[in-house]
């Protein structure tokens, strides 16, 4: 059966980005269809500047608000990075495989870096080591596919060239992945920046749609977007980046294709009122199963604990067999 592995930062409030792009389709598709996987990478979340109680917190945060956009546990294994040891462990392993220079071309790696200096903040060695841990976490269970977002594409680039790297190297180890995108809204732009994606760590509130926004807030959110110059309204990514955000948005939320929703408006102001309710409706369910878990911590805290038990179990013999391919003395 194919397996699949995916995660996600607990670095800020998750965002319609992140839903659209990704979260989604690990319910609605993958955990039916595969034996899935799906992890909050709080141990990234460490590799810049934060809070330790808000990384907990929001890891927490993250955690239920995947079961609340229908993850099952009976389906899928939901757990913490930082439960299962066997991350760190291969991390390193692929650090010795990895080089510098590979490390140093992550586009992610250069705006993190240029972030963190504007904020007059020093690089932790960590960021730069990052890609080694994601290629851990998706490598340690044989997985077959890594549904992401279009940011995330070059990360599992790298993680396949180390993982043909290291079985080239040191015998056959490590499957080799794929990333899998959704076909639209690969990319969800931040409404105020449409030239920008909708990150969670960005400060630029109005133009972030966050899961737990409520509905009066995202339709203020979609209804203020910044639009391009001219009226009518074309599905075009390089020239009218704002309207194709739009468009992406509210196809994606209907199932329908942005160009051919183009065709079925003539002003931006239908556009935003329509995709605002499309979005309000999409995150009610979410929003209403997210309150009821949050009244229950024991359950979550059940789920992820057994979720963690059941990923060391998947992930150790592959992680040993790492380290004895690699030359290291197993502890008798
Ligand atoms: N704007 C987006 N459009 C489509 N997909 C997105 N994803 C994130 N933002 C968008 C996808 O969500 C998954 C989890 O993301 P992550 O937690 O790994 O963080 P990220 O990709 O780096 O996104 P953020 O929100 O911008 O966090 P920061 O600012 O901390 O880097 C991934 O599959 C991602 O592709």
């Amino acid at each position: 059966m194919t397996r699949v592995f995916s995660g996600i930062k607990p670095t800020g409030h998750l965002t319609l980005g992140n839903y659209l792009g990704a979260m989604r389709r690990w319910a609605d598709v993958d955990q039916h269809r595969a034996e899935s996987l799906f992890c909050v990478v709080d141990l990234h979340a460490l590799t810049v500047d934060h809070d330790p109680a808000r990384v907990r917190r929001l890891s927490r945060q993250a955690a239920t608000l995947l079961l609340a956009t229908g993850l099952d546990p009976e389906l899928c294994t939901l757990f913490v990075q930082s439960h299962v040891d066997e991350h760190s462990r291969l991390s390193y392993v692929l650090e010795c495989v990895a080089t510098d220079g590979e490390m140093r071309r992550m586009i992610q790696y250069k705006e993190k870096t240029a972030r963190e200096r504007e904020r007059g903040l020093s690089v932790r060695l960590s960021l730069l080591t990052y890609p080694a841990l994601m290629a851990a976490d998706i490598l340690a269970y044989g997985t077959d596919e890594v549904p992401v977002g279009e940011d995330q594409s070059q990360h599992v680039e790298l993680t396949r060239d180390l993982a043909v790297r290291f079985n080239q190297r040191y015998g056959h180890t490590f499957v080799v992945p794929r990333a899998t995108r959704p076909e639209v809204a690969a990319r969800v732009m931040n409404l105020q920046e449409p030239t920008s994606k909708m990150g969670k760590t960005d400060d630029s509130g109005p133009g972030i749609v966050y899961l737990l926004d409520e509905p009066d807030v995202v339709r203020k959110k979609v209804m203020r977007a910044v639009t391009d110059s001219g009226s009518d309204v074309v599905y075009d990514r390089d020239a009218r980046p704002g309207v194709a955000n739009l468009l992406e948005i509210l196809a994606a939320c209907e199932g329908a294709d942005p160009e051919a929703l183009s065709g079925a408006y003539t002003t931006y102001g239908a556009l935003k009122k329509d995709t605002a309710e499309a979005v309000v409706e999409l995150l009610r369910p979410v929003q209403e199963r997210h309150r009821e878990l949050c009244a229950d911590p024991g359950y979550v805290d059940g789920v992820l604990r057994t979720g963690a038990e059941r990923a060391r179990a998947l992930a150790r013999p592959r992680v040993d067999a790492a380290y004895r391919a690699i030359g290291l003395l197993p502890a008798s």
